[in-house]
Order: C-alpha cells, then structure tokens, then sequence
C-alpha cells in the first residue's frame, strides 16, 4: 500500500480535509475460493435494500448471520492488485461465528455507550458511526457482551482469544472469508452495486443496507465506512489455521474501503494498516463478530 505519505494524509483526514484522502492505487480481478455453503442471509432471501432482523436459523443473534467453517483462498493473485502484502495463502477458519450483517450504526452505537462520535450525524441513526477508534470499538464490543450477560472477549487492548463467547472484533481472516462469501474476484459483485465508495458515495457516508448484501447477507462490506478488524498488520504467513495476527505492532488493520475510497481499495483482498488505535476518521467504523459456542 501506499505507506507513509498516505499515513500522513489519514492523520490529517481525521479532523478535517477528509475529500482529500483516502486514495488507493492498483486494480482489478481475480481468485481466492471457500469450500463450503456457510452462512446465508437471516432469511435465506439474499435480501437487498434492507436489512433482515429476523433471527438467523444458524442460531444467531437478530441483526447477526452465521458463517460456518471452511477453507479459503485469502489474498490476491498480483494480477488482481499492484500491493505487495496481499500474498495468496490457503486459511481454515475452524469455528462457526455470527457476523453482524451491517456496520454498526449510529444509533446503535448511541443506546449503548450515550454518545456520538461521529461527523456524518445529519445523515441519520442507521448511518453507521464512525470517529471511533480501535479502543473505542473494543469497549463497546466489551459493554454490547456485559449487557446480554457475556463473557466480556477484552482486558484492555488484549483479546481472550476466539473461543470467548463474547462479542469481539472480527480477525482479518474472518473479515476477508466472510466479504468473499465463496467468491473469488477483487468485489463480491458488481462494485455500484455492492458499495458506496468515493464514485457514488456522496461524500458522506450512507445508511446501512442500502445496497445489495453479499451471499451471506453482509452488507456493505465494501465500502460506506471502513471496518477495524482486531488483528496487527503483518506479513502474511504460509498456509494457516485460525490466524490472529502478529502478536503486537504499530498499526491495526482495517478493511473494505468508504465511501471516500478509490476502487483499488474497495476489494476483499485490501488491506490498509495506516490506522494506529487511536485514530478517529470520519471514514471508519467497526461492525462486530461472536464465535457461536
Ligand atoms: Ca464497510
């Protein structure tokens, strides 16, 4: 990725000049492949323009969509991408999770907590929040599991790790299976149709679900705001099981792009890292994740 200039630009982004940030380089298509059906839509309806909150049949949560296990491609053929860390490797995630099918919102965010950090709050309550950064998001994944009598998944910054029955951060592996929902391509389709990003987003984040969900029923994975995943940026390794990241670093990666990104940015295999935990940015948000025990 386009490091230290691009560093300085987010830094800057997160109180002001925000339309001039947020470019990507690269381009274009190509692989990565799941072996299983995993999860669907709350509905099984593949619903778009708005968001099911039925309870999933996968036994998770209103809002949530099970993911069951499998094996996938993560990252991209250089074909796809002119970035360098997007190395493909073969990834086994070995536990079933309940993803949320939207960003977390505003609103959401507003009866939890009793703030609301974000620039965008003209754009309403089912916008998704944003200006939060990484301890911010941990501290509400932390209150969201002590609210609904759940093992709390932080002590800090420190996650338990991924049989907490808590709500947590997604790991960047779990990000990347649950956008390409089995797909192999850069987008999960059509990116107008798919994403918000700097071509139709406005300016300005949108509300959640308003466009087409992946086979999963995620929505806006691509795009609206950028999501913190709980991992450090690092070098991918080899084939892997279950990977959480380095064990510490400088920066927390974030993933899918906003509705200030260029395309080359939008893609399931991107991985941006110019974000520090504290970083508060009009073009990042979180949505949450709970491994089903
Ligand atoms: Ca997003």
């Amino acid at each position: 990725m386009p490091n230290q200039i691009l560093r300085l630009f987010v830094l800057s982004c997160s109180v002001v000049a925000i339309a001039a940030c947020d470019g990507q380089t690269t381009a274009p298509s190509q692989r990565a492949a799941v072996d299983t059906g995993a999860g669907s839509g709350a509905d099984g309806s593949g619903d778009t323009g708005t968001v099911d909150t039925d309870v999933d049949p996968g036994g998770c949560q209103a809002g949530y969509v099970s993911i069951e296990p499998g094996t996938f491609i993560m990252g991209t053929f250089q074909m796809e991408s002119v970035e360098t860390d997007e190395t493909e490797h073969t990834v086994t995630i070995t536990r079933a999770f309940c993803m949320k099918a939207t960003e977390v919102t505003q609103g959401e965010w507003q009866a939890e907590m009793g703030d609301n950090p974000s620039l965008f709050q003209g754009c309403g309550p089912n916008c998704p929040v944003e200006q939060v950064n990484w301890d911010d998001a941990v501290l509400y994944a932390n209150a969201l599991s002590r609210r609904e009598g759940l093992a709390e998944c932080y002590a800090g910054s420190t996650l338990s790790g991924l049989d907490c029955g808590g709500y947590r951060l997604p790991t960047e592996a779990e990000w990347e299976y649950a956008a390409r929902a089995g797909t192999t391509g850069a987008t999960y389709g059509p990116l107008d149709s798919v994403g918000w990003y700097n071509v139709n987003g406005g300016g300005s984040t949108q509300a959640v679900g308003g466009k087409t969900a992946n086979s999963f029923g995620l929505y806006d994975m691509l795009g609206n705001v950028w999501e913190w995943t709980g991992d450090w940026y690092g070098t991918y390794p080899g084939q892997v099981i279950d990977p959480t990241g380095p064990t510490t670093g400088s920066y927390r990666v974030v993933r899918g792009g906003s509705w200030l990104t260029t395309a080359p940015g939008v893609r399931a295999a991107y991985r941006y890292y110019g974000f520090t935990a504290d970083i508060r940015y009009a073009a990042l948000g979180f949505r949450l994740v709970r491994t089903a025990l």
